[in-house]
């Protein structure tokens, strides 16, 4: 089976490189560089008419859409246990993961894309704010759903775990002080000990060397 993953620096398609790496998959990527709108390009496009990273194809066949991805990294490789296996619990991830990509991604572009939710003069700043604002409240609540845990689910490391890691570390990013954030914290500092996030952490160097070497 063939498995490119279309990727970008810092984007959300660094949750399922995290994913494939724990499942132990043989996989390249793709590398997009959405600073120069390659994923506007024509070449792109067939690939993914969303113009979005992540991507994964499957022997020539295309998921979008992380949550679906992440869904089929879990049914693929199932020795992994990235999904609980209590069919309640696996309903509480698919929740989480929901979240991740519907609750608090939309903050997050808020903050990067401003001109996309507001196009009057000047109005950048504020819904910069905004967005900041309504992430801080996300992140109250995964403060709760972390307290006195390792992972979100069974102190078991989970695709939850993935998609909450980026949506944080994307988050802080963009500055603002997160320090009251203990648990999300703490769970960053776990996620970054992962085999599987360090081996992600080396490839957004070298994609970031591939990306200025282009330039
Ligand atoms: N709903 C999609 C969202 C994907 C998405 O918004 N990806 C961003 C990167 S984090 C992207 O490709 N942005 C490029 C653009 O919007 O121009 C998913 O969950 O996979």
């Amino acid at each position: 089976m063939k498995l490119t993953l279309a990727f970008s620096l810092g984007a959300c398609a660094i949750v399922p490189y995290i994913l494939l790496k724990e499942a132990g998959a043989d996989f390249q990527t793709l590398n997009v560089n959405l600073g120069k709108g390659q994923n506007h390009q024509a070449d792109y496009l067939k690939i993914n008419p969303k113009g979005k990273v992540p991507a994964l194809i499957v022997d020539g066949r295309v998921i979008t859409e992380n949550v679906a991805i992440h869904v089929w990294i879990d049914r693929q490789f199932p020795q992994a246990g990235l999904m609980p296996s209590d069919p309640m619990q696996y309903i509480d991830c698919l929740s989480v993961l929901g979240w991740c990509g519907s609750g608090i991604h939309p903050k997050l572009t808020q903050q990067a894309r401003p001109e996309r939710y507001c196009d009057l003069p000047d109005s950048a700043d504020r819904v910069k704010a905004l967005g900041h604002e309504g992430m801080v409240e996300q992140y109250e609540l995964a403060e709760k759903l972390l307290a006195g845990k390792n992972w979100f689910f069974n102190e078991r490391f989970s695709c939850a775990d993935a998609y909450f890691y980026w949506t944080f570390r994307r988050g802080d990013a963009f500055g603002g002080d997160l320090s009251r954030f203990k648990n999300c914290i703490a769970h960053r500092q776990r996620m970054e000990q992962r085999p599987s996030v360090q081996a992600l952490l080396a490839h957004e160097e070298q994609v970031k060397a591939e990306f200025a070497r282009a330039a």
